[in-house]
């Protein structure tokens, strides 16, 4: 492959930056019911800002999706807008990778990331960092860095209408001083003699 000149380079930094990639809208009143599938979640294109998704469910109607936090981007939101079912209790999971490796009974929720039961009380309330603090699972501190995650949303019991916002801000710039004392703590301890007592 040929070598690009720095004009060409910069050009392709210049398009990347302008963000040809655009957050997704998702509705399921409107577009297709969510994959009931969680091997097979459906795939949305997440991008910089506001994402947002309302889902629907009803008897039986678990929902998987799945979409990627790019490079250079963090997931520092999951806000739960709005909730309407005559049932209060619904369940919100999530997990890194491309599918949902626990099944819904006999799931294991050590090997979730985060879950929690969400409703009328959580509307209009920030998720990420009751996610993060979910017991039993991994668990994570928020924001959530570059890479795939899956989600597991459902209210199986009776219909219900809720929507949430998935907001991906740039990955802050590490300010120059802190930059220069961690290079210069790296190499202070790659220079300490080993094996002397
Ligand atoms: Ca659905």
């Amino acid at each position: 492959m040929t070598p690009l000149t720095p004009a060409a380079a910069a050009a392709l930094l210049c398009l990347a930056g302008a963000g040809s990639a655009q957050a997704f809208t998702y509705d399921e009143t409107t577009d297709p019911d969510l994959s009931g599938d969680r091997l097979a979640p459906t795939v949305l294109t997440a991008a910089g800002g506001l994402n947002t998704l309302l889902m629907r469910s009803t008897t039986g109607d678990r929902d998987y999706f799945s979409f990627a936090v790019p490079a250079g981007w963090e997931l520092v939101s999951i806000f739960h807008q709005t909730y309407v079912s005559a049932d209060n209790l619904s369940f919100f999971a999530l997990q890194a990778g491309t599918t949902l490796t626990e099944p819904p009974t006999g799931t294991n929720p050590n090997n979730l990331l985060g879950w929690m039961h969400f409703g009328t009380s959580t509307a209009n309330s920030e998720l990420i960092d009751d996610l993060g603090t979910s017991t039993p699972a991994i668990g994570f501190t928020p924001p959530l860095s570059a890479g795939d995650y899956t989600f597991w949303v459902q209210q199986t019991g009776v219909s219900a209408t809720y929507s949430f916002d998935f907001v991906l801000t740039a990955v802050p710039e590490p300010a120059p001083l802190a930059l220069m004392l961690v290079g210069a703590g790296v190499l202070g301890l790659a220079r300490r003699p080993h094996g002397r007592g």
